[in-house]
């Protein structure tokens, strides 16, 4: 099991799949990162990843009830579903190898798998902000976020824009594509890792804009949600996401 728990993190690192295995490699915490890489990417089966903080401890920015319902019913949805769709399945399981040909696998597999990988991103690129302080990108990520969107609140106004004009359900990302940082958004629970997405990058932030993700406390206003949910953005994490990517 430990071979093939470090053969796993080897395969993720030489893909450049950082926004999979990157992701939850975490220098000072490697052992939670095996752990969660390991259930992300399925041995024989998937499973769903705790959180490393508490539902409610996203207040007042993201309610418990919505963090509750949207992990203990909304991801087990997809994580169940995802071992449904591939117990006949016999291509690797190894998320970013299913998510290279998704086009031609079944749509349950598209959207289980997406669903189930988008959702694990998106957890662990949130902490709690308690009490509240501003927030704002660090690193090499803020260095690059600088560089390409001149300042921080103009990134996060296009991405803003971008995430409010998703028409329906979807994503809105951050990637590293070509070098390059870039806003792109995917619908359902597509993601950029996937051969169908209109731009394929490395995602280095994730949102989730899908109406049960906001509709418990903000009802139709996405605006309010996404306004709030920068306060709770783990920008060290984006960072250490971007940083492998950039291979450094
Ligand atoms: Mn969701």
């Amino acid at each position: 099991m430990k071979n093939y728990r470090r053969d796993f993190l080897r395969k993720g690192a030489l893909l450049g799949l950082s926004g999979f295995a990157g992701s939850f490699i975490g220098k000072e915490n490697l052992q939670h990162a095996e752990k969660l890489t390991e259930r992300l990417g399925g041995i024989d089966k998937f499973n769903l990843p705790s959180l490393s903080y508490a539902y409610d401890a996203l207040e007042p920015f993201i309610d418990k009830e919505t963090m509750l319902i949207h992990h203990t019913k909304h991801h087990q949805g997809y994580v169940d579903k995802l071992n449904k769709a591939i117990e006949n399945y016999k291509g690797s399981i190894y998320l970013p190898d299913l998510f290279k040909s998704i086009s031609t696998l079944d749509l349950a597999i598209r959207n289980n798998a997406g669903g189930h990988y988008n959702h694990s991103l998106f957890w662990a690129l949130m902490k709690p902000n308690n009490p509240v302080q501003r927030n704002e990108p660090v690193g090499k990520l803020y260095e690059a976020i600088k560089m390409k969107f001149k300042h921080p609140d103009a990134f996060k106004n296009e991405f803003t824009e971008k995430a409010m004009k998703i028409f329906g359900s979807g994503w809105c990302w951050l990637i590293f594509k070509d070098n390059e940082l870039k806003i792109t958004t995917t619908a359902n629970q597509d993601n950029p890792l996937m051969d169908v997405a209109p731009e394929q990058g490395v995602p280095i932030l994730a949102l989730d804009v899908w109406e049960h993700a906001y509709y418990l406390k903000y009802q139709n206003k996405r605006a309010d949600y996404i306004n709030n949910w920068w306060n709770v953005v783990n920008w060290q994490r984006a960072d250490e996401i971007y940083s492998e990517a950039l291979g450094q």
